[in-house]
């Protein structure tokens, strides 16, 4: 992998403003649950901002992404409007799958989202099948799955890393490794072996990154982007990093002893957005009126978002059967 180039104020802002953004929704959408007008279950990611802003930050609008139950800052991240978000995790037919999806079923054609879906590891194949389409149908196009360390261990997994390896298909494999499922640890689950080690198997790079550095993340996406866009085939990218709140819904589950709470704690300290805030302060390329600016500029969008979704209509009865094969 090439080295880490210096990275211009522009492209740093837009990491920043694209990482919080993903921090302000979920937190929202966090607090505004216990109201129960979001129906659906939402899986938070929380702490994992980072690795879809690193990663999307390199994908044109007509690149394709492919996502799992927790795909909130994979969509955003990608140009997905939050008010289209917003409408469907509270059920409106202003919601993206016009409120019949929920949360773990966005979709947003226009912006290279053809859905995200809650079956683990089932987002792998579609990324791959789409690559496959991609280069038949000569489009350009690029594909990338972004899956959790759970989804490694389903077949679909393995079929679709040779497959993709063996054609040299334009796919990214996005694995973001916050050593759960559910609340099962890594270790209760797969021998020590890193899971970008698999890639070896299947005779394509695979790297190990911290999710939590955006500009790590960022290189090894950019290395990762070139070798789909050049034909050179598929890259397994593995991000360590951490879901603050619990499996699914606003609550954490340290205190119902899912995980160690000092576990927890050290992850907290290496949040990706204060650390990155820091880092840009430290370096001169923001300052406390620029991050209140950004910071506002977010919260209004969000309120917006908010504001859409709660207002938008309820699906009406008469569709019921609209829409199902
Ligand atoms: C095929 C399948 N098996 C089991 C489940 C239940 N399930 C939902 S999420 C999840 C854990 C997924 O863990 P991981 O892939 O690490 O993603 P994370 O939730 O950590 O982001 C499981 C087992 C499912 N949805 N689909
Ligand atoms: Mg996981």
């Amino acid at each position: 992998m090439s080295k880490r180039a210096e990275l211009s104020r522009d492209v740093l802002l837009q990491l920043y403003t694209m990482m919080l953004r993903i921090r302000l929704f979920e937190d929202r959408t966090a607090v505004l649950y216990p109201e129960q007008l979001v129906k659906c279950p939402v899986h938070l990611c929380i702490g994992q901002e980072a690795i879809a802003a690193g990663v999307c930050a390199h994908l044109a609008k007509k690149d394709y992404i492919f996502s799992t139950h927790r795909s909130h800052g994979h969509c955003i991240a990608k140009g997905m409007d939050l008010k289209t978000i917003s409408a469907e995790l509270y059920g409106r037919s202003n919601g993206c799958a016009k409120g019949r999806g929920g949360s773990m079923h966005l979709v947003d054609f226009e912006n290279g989202i053809p859905g995200t879906t809650a079956i683990v590891g089932g987002c792998i194949p579609l990324a791959v099948g789409a690559a496959l389409a991609a280069v038949k149908m000569k489009t350009g196009r690029i594909s990338v799955a972004f899956f959790g360390d759970g989804a490694t261990e389903e077949g679909s997994f393995h079929e679709s890393l040779n497959y993709a390896s063996l054609k040299k298909l334009p796919v990214v494999f996005v694995c973001e490794n916050n050593f759960y499922a559910t609340n099962s640890p890594q270790r209760a689950r797969q021998p020590e072996v890193n899971i970008a080690d698999r890639a070896a198997g299947y005779g394509i790079p695979g790297i190990v990154i911290d999710g939590n550095d955006v500009q790590a993340v960022y290189a090894s996406a950019g290395y990762a982007v070139e070798r789909a866009r050049s034909g050179s085939g598929p890259t397994l990218l593995e991000f360590r990093t951490y879901r603050w709140k619990g499996h699914v819904g606003p609550l954490e589950d340290i205190k119902i002893g899912c995980r160690p709470a000092d576990e927890h704690e050290a992850w907290l300290k290496k949040c990706p957005v204060d650390k990155f805030d820091r880092l840009l302060r430290e370096r001169g390329l923001l300052n406390e009126e620029e991050a209140s600016r950004i910071n506002s500029m977010i919260e209004a969008e969000v309120d917006e978002a908010i504001a859409f979704g709660k207002s938008g209509a309820e699906p009406d009865g008469s569709e019921l059967y609209d829409y199902v094969y």
